[in-house]
């Protein structure tokens, strides 16, 4: 029986890691917190009696808190999930960005170093690392050419974590996690921002209320989306690799898929067909209507300084080395995040 320490628990992507070991494995989980006044802990309430579930304060940028953490439970491994994870928002705090994202990665290894140097560490790396891409789709090769502060930090703790395992032989790794959703994502990640306004819209369409369209930005940027459940495993295969031989590995579905899309397939799901649906208008002016009815229009605040155009994963060596595989395609996630949202499809 081992001990790991994962942060960000209380997180879509902490929070699923956490239900997986715990199904997959014996061991501890120590799951560490921020202290908030008012919690958050929805993801993972269902956890609160499970005696191998120990919840811990733990606020990754006080590296006091974080070589106390690691002195106290010498743990098997530490898998950081903490972030500022939202792309968005790196604009106008990108020291946030770079102190939660990159220097409590540092604080970690060097307290991993000295203090529990066995311990198996991940960190949670990024496609947006691969930014403003060389070529498509990326693989494990592509370079490092980020677009926004939180892509800077997360390249930055990529450069600490190749550094820390090649100068003190810690076993330590940072995957390519290409977009992950579900219905664990927050709400402000424009996924569950569609599902969750499809939602609302079926309702005030069912209801005779006025519709108020749901306001994006861009809608052309195209991302390679998964099951955030089919990515805790792969980051699990990617702790246990062959020591000496651990390397970093993305994962993705190999597909890519516009934001437009996305609103089509979720809109379709609870009745706005798509035969009856249409885009009109152009660039800041486009608006989807169903009828007469308008359900998305485009709002400039919700485009970025800098975008990412397209991402699409190459994961074949995560799939052919590790022998990870997705199991939840486009279509099953657009439905999954509806059904959650909207109650069961009504119109399949
Ligand atoms: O944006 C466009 C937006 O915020 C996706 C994080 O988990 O995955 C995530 O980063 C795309 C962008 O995710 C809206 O411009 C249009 O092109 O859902 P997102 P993200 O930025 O791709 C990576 C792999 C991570 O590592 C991150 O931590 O959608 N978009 N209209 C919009 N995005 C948002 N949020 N809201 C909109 O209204």
């Amino acid at each position: 029986m081992k001990t790991i320490v994962i942060t960000g628990v209380t997180g879509q992507d902490g929070s699923l890691m956490a239900d997986y070991l715990l199904k997959n494995t014996e061991h501890t989980i120590i799951a560490g917190v921020r202290r908030l006044s008012v919690k958050n802990h929805c993801n993972i309430k269902h956890l609160n009696k499970n005696p191998r579930f120990k919840l811990i304060d733990l606020d990754i940028t006080d590296q006091h808190n974080t070589d106390k953490v690691i002195s106290d439970f010498k743990p098997d491994y530490f898998i950081n999930f903490a972030a500022n994870s939202f792309v968005g928002n790196s604009w106008t705090q990108p020291v946030s960005h770079m102190t939660t994202n990159c220097l409590s990665v540092l604080y970690q290894l060097e307290s991993l170093r000295k203090i529990a140097p066995h311990c198996r560490y991940y960190n949670a790396g990024s496609s947006e690392e691969f930014g403003d891409v060389a070529y498509t789709p990326q693989d494990e090769n592509h370079p490092l050419r980020p677009r926004s502060p939180y892509a800077a930090s997360k390249c930055s703790a990529r450069h600490l974590v190749k550094v820390y395992r090649e100068s003190y032989d810690l076993y330590a790794v940072q995957g390519w996690l290409f977009n992950h959703e579900g219905v664990r994502r927050g709400e402000e990640f424009v996924t569950r921002k569609i599902t969750k306004n499809v939602a609302r819209i079926l309702k005030e369409f069912e209801t005779g209320q006025v519709i108020k369209p749901l306001q994006l930005g861009n809608l052309d940027a195209q991302r390679d989306w998964s099951d955030a459940e089919d990515f805790v495993k792969g980051v699990w295969l990617m702790l246990n690799q062959e020591r000496g031989k651990e390397k970093d590995y993305v994962l993705s579905s190999n597909e890519t898929h516009s934001i437009r899309e996305f609103v089509v397939e979720a809109f379709n799901f609870v009745g706005f067909h798509r035969a009856v649906s249409e885009w009109r208008g152009e660039g800041v002016n486009e608006k989807y209507f169903h009828g007469n009815d308008c359900l998305v229009e485009i709002n400039k605040d919700f485009y970025r300084p800098a975008e990412v155009d397209l991402l699409k994963g190459d994961s074949t060596k995560a799939r052919e080395e590790l022998g990870w595989e997705p199991t939840c395609n486009f279509i099953q996630l657009v439905k999954k995040m509806v059904d959650r949202d909207a109650g069961p499809v009504m119109y399949p």
